[in-house]
């Protein structure tokens, strides 16, 4: 019989299977971001994969280095502390271990915050710590250009004119822009039991694209797009990963599809990771563009706002299939 040292710790936590050596996907597309071909390669790799990692991206280590280091020290604050920064509902600030509305549970603690054009919305007070507010800012508005040059790439790569056909979307005034620090504490109680607790569970994300960027402790699993196995990507603290989201599967018709994945804890090592997901404003019409679509091909999807498609979304358990509702019978 398996005792666990600290059972009520994970009570409410699904388990996943710890990943072994030989879960880890040696083949994630790597995309330069500062080379000619680049184009072409992410939107090769947003129709195989939904999800690329990017290097040679132009952030200074020190701006990735100091959010981190501000992001530990926020997170090592007492538990009191913390939770006067949240709940993070409604809908923003410190959150621990709830996600979302509908009872999703993970093992992590978390920042869920607001921008506005490129930093922390006004409206958000937390965080309060100046050294933090800023760290996070110069962080956001560095990924921010890189969300923007990635799909201005992605335009490009499909041959939508004008350039800034996706990338105006997030640029606009009144942009749905979200940030979020997840912090995965270790799980030591689960050590040596080939289980693991569920960080973040298995999801899409409703956005245009979303560019993650971690400390060095693996736990990013994706699904492969072709028989849905679960692949964990090797952490890379100086690159940024990207993944699709589900409006820009609906913005291609499908050609490009958003990316399922998840957090598996680490039993001795923390994880931190920082993403920042780049949505339009709440007003802007998610349909395929229409040069995208051949002679005669129909959307595969219902017409929506990304106001729609966000409150949908909102009503829907993490792991749902969140766009099926909205594809034509
Ligand atoms: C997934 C992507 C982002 O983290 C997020 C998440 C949001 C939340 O944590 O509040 C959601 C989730 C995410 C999709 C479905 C709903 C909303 C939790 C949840 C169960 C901030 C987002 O925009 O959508």
């Amino acid at each position: 019989m398996v005792v666990l040292a600290n059972p009520p710790v994970v009570d409410q936590i699904p388990l996943l299977r710890s990943p072994g050596p030989a879960d880890y996907f040696s083949a994630v597309p790597v995309v330069d971001l500062s080379s000619p071909g680049a184009a072409r390669a992410i939107v090769d790799a947003c129709e195989r994969f939904g999800f690329f990692k990017v290097v040679n991206h132009g952030v200074a280590a020190g701006t990735m280095d100091r959010a981190e280091s501000e992001a530990v020290r926020f997170f090592a604050q007492a538990q009191a502390d913390k939770d006067r920064a949240g709940p993070g509902y409604p809908p923003f600030g410190y959150g621990s271990k709830r996600i979302g509305l509908n009872g999703d549970m993970g093992w992590l603690e978390y920042l869920l915050l607001a921008v506005d054009h490129a930093s922390i919305s006004d409206g958000c007070a937390v965080p309060s710590s100046a050294a933090l507010r800023n760290a996070l800012n110069e962080y956001i508005a560095a990924v921010r250009k890189v969300a923007m040059r990635v799909l201005e790439a992605v335009a490009e790569g499909l041959g939508i004119a004008p350039a800034d056909a996706l990338s105006a979307m997030v640029a606009e005034q009144g942009s749905d822009q979200v940030f979020r620090v997840n912090h995965y504490p270790p799980c030591p109680a689960l050590q040596g039991l080939g289980c693991s607790a569920t960080g973040f569970g298995e999801h899409t994300d409703p956005q245009l694209i979303s560019v993650l960027r971690s400390n060095g402790t693996s736990g990013l699993q994706i699904a492969l797009q072709d028989g849905g196995q679960w692949v964990s990507v090797p952490s890379d603290r100086d690159a940024f990963f990207v993944n699709v989201g589900d409006s820009l599967q609906v913005l291609t018709n499908g050609r490009f599809r958003s990316v399922k994945h998840r957090v598996v804890t680490n039993s001795l090592k923390s994880r931190v990771s920082f993403i920042y997901f780049a949505g339009p404003p709440l007003a802007q019409r998610i349909a395929p563009l229409p040069q995208l679509l051949g002679e005669g091909e129909q959307s595969l999807y219902k017409e929506f706002t990304w106001g729609e498609y966000k409150k949908a979304a909102y009503k829907t358990r993490l792991g749902d299939n969140r766009l099926s509702q909205f594809v034509k019978a």
